[in-house]
């Protein structure tokens, strides 16, 4: 009894007891919140001891503290701890991902969440929290006793400990996945293996390494990419067949939000999701083997690629890490051949970092939140209604110099997907019992009406005519932990091979007078610029573009994703389980038929990377660029 006294009077029962408190919630959210894939023992091993280490490095720091302090010190290294599981649960629970530094910079989005995030907390999370709450009651009753006194010696042992447990983790990842440390995109395994805390020490430290890549690039690091570009399928020489076909005219580009192409020409209860989308896609080019490329930077992430023909990051969005960059943007470039560039969002104009961002990329004016009449009853979830977006943008559209280049970025169809008003549900929900699932077709319904009443505005307004429009999806709307219901709504198993290919997003390019065709090529938003400037009859210049003009005829029919998955007209690579597939028959084959694909993904996902990391184009405008314009 005496014994156990002393125990408790030196502090060890409750830092016992907070060890096992804090390791038991990290161990139930890595199986529970997170689909980790535990694919064996050793990695079930692995992922009980992993939280050990970092938990005790991280609680063993408050022994730095004077006695005095000391619990105060370790009550806060716990909080934040909790906080951080905590605040990746509740991540992953809409993006499928974890959290990264770059994306908790863009800390200015999650305040304007609202709904989004509200959606996303579950009353059980409580649970997360009671033992910070009994732990603090704790340390408070215990306030006259001495707070945990441990001799110098075996704090030294516990960290010779946390070595240890470290050592034999890190080993057993390595046997698990080679290269784990160097294979950056793959989030999903690094926490399986090195575990939550760890993870976000590497994030941290990788963070640090992108920030001097600015510093250290030379010119060098761009001819390297030019040479990349201008040598892959000859690209820069390319013309589509519909070169200059659209000369002159305006170019309207409407991002659908989070429109993934499975919606189109597709029934629910007997009756159409898109049923305007469906109608325009016969008399436009429509392209139904279209993907997105984007990663955490979502509807920003589409933005950047539509514009620049590069690549988002591997982490984070550019819109908020890379905003002062150079770039040789669209509506740059659009702007020198008398064009009117401007955005049009019915969100703050801070989201997304756009109001810095647009400027950088060259548009003359982003309409946003702050220009429309937004009301109470006119707007949800993020802001302005996708219907009332569009009636209130035909007068700031008129009001421009033509030809305009006019992004409008829609909204409403935005998880968790609500309407809040009778009228605006055309169509009855799903049955799959997965909420978002069910609740995404009413939202995309009422998108579809909005999209579909632009079009008689534009036709009214007589401006319809001398318009080119391109309309396509930003990304993906129902991640892969809707997969049950998603496996319900289309009548087949999701394995990686669907998932890959649900990425698709629909590609509209409607060019009033001129017939419509359904384009079997596959590419990806990375094509966009390109695809445009070529109808407007625009020749790059020595340009820096890794996507190809979608109506070239000696394109190659590729999409490389983000995370390094590919498809192409014969095979899909998907990245995440390192599994090919024969596209035709969709069975698995040998790895090494997709080889090449993996390696050209990886290549010049790196080559895009160094671009924004290394601001390479700042050397761009030196040289290559004036040169190339005389
Ligand atoms: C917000 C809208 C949605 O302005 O673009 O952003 P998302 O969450 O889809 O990236
Ligand atoms: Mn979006």
């Amino acid at each position: 009894m005496n014994e156990y006294k002393s125990l408790l009077k030196k502090g060890w029962l409750f830092f016992t007891v907070a060890i096992v408190f804090l390791w038991a919630k990290t161990y139930y959210a890595l199986k529970t919140a997170f689909t980790l894939d535990i694919e064996n023992n050793t990695q079930q091993f692995i992922l009980a001891i992993t939280p050990i280490s970092s938990i005790l490095f991280f609680l063993g720091l408050a022994f730095f503290f004077s006695p005095k302090r000391r619990n105060k010190a370790f009550m806060v290294i716990y909080s934040l701890m909790t906080f951080v599981l905590f605040a990746n649960v509740v991540y992953f629970r809409f993006f499928n991902d974890f959290i990264t530094l770059p994306v908790l910079m863009q800390y200015k989005n999650f305040l304007d969440l609202g709904g989004s995030a509200k959606a996303l907390i579950h009353p059980t999370d409580i649970l997360y929290w009671i033992d910070v709450v009994i732990l603090i009651a704790w340390t408070v009753r215990q306030k006259t006793k001495p707070s945990m006194r441990f001799k110098k010696r075996t704090v030294a042992m516990l960290y010779a400990t946390v070595l240890g447990i470290g050592a034999v983790n890190l080993s057993l990842a390595n046997q698990e996945r080679p290269e784990l440390l160097t294979r950056t995109f793959d989030r999903m395994k690094l926490v399986k293996l090195l575990g939550i805390y760890n993870y976000h020490i590497y994030d941290s430290v990788m963070t640090a390494n992108t920030s001097t890549k600015r510093v250290f690039a030379d010119s060098d690091e761009l001819t390297e990419v030019l040479n990349y570009v201008n040598g892959q399928q000859g690209k820069m020489g390319v013309q589509g067949k519909y070169y200059g076909k659209a000369a002159g005219k305006n170019v309207v580009l409407i991002s659908l939000e989070s429109t993934q192409n499975f919606v189109i020409d597709r029934k629910l209860h007997g009756q159409e999701i898109t049923p305007f989308l469906n109608d325009l896609t016969d008399d436009s080019f429509y392209f139904k083997n279209f993907y997105h490329n984007t990663g955490q930077g979502k509807t920003s992430d589409s933005e950047f690629l539509l514009d620049n023909s590069m690549y988002g990051l591997s982490r984070g969005a550019v819109f908020t890490t890379n905003a002062g960059n150079e770039f040789n943007a669209t509506p740059e470039i659009l702007k020198e051949e008398g064009y009117t560039p401007v955005a049009l969002h019915g969100n703050h104009d801070t989201f997304w970092n756009r109001d810095v961002m647009y400027k950088s990329l060259g548009y003359d004016r982003y309409f946003s939140k702050e220009e429309y009449n937004v009301t109470e009853e006119n707007s949800v979830n993020y802001g302005l209604k996708d219907i009332p977006f569009f009636e209130q943008s035909m007068p700031m559209l008129k009001g421009l110099e033509e030809p305009y280049y006019a992004k409008f970025i829609t909204m409403t169809n935005h998880y968790p997907y609500i309407l809040d008003n009778e009228k605006m549900k055309m169509i009855e929900p799903a049955e799959t019992g997965d909420g978002s699932v069910d609740r995404y077709f009413q939202t995309m319904r009422y998108q579809d009406e909005a999209v579909k009443k632009f079009f008689q505005m534009m036709k009214e307004q007589g401006e319809y005519k001398d318009t080119i429009f391109v309309l396509y999806g930003d990304h993906y709307g129902i991640s892969d932990n809707h997969n049950r219901a998603m496996s319900e709504i289309l009548g087949k198993e999701i394995r990686p091979f669907e998932r890959v290919q649900l990425q698709k997003v629909p590609l509209i390019i409607h060019i009033p007078g001129m017939e419509g065709k359904e384009m079997n090529t596959v590419g990806s938003q990375v094509d966009l610029k390109p695809t445009i400037l070529h109808l407007l009859g625009i020749k790059e210049k020595h340009d820096v573009q890794f996507g190809v003009d979608l109506f070239a005829k000696e394109r190659e029919d590729l999409a490389i994703f983000r995370d390094g998955s590919v498809v192409t007209d014969k095979y899909v690579y998907a990245a995440k389980e390192d599994i090919c597939y024969d596209k035709s028959t969709g069975e698995e084959i040998e790895d090494k038929t997709c080889a090449p694909l993996k390696q050209k993904a990886k290549k010049e996902l790196e080559l895009s990377d160094k671009v924004v990391h290394g601001d390479l184009l700042r050397f761009l405008e030196k040289n290559q660029k004036i040169e190339g314009k005389k």
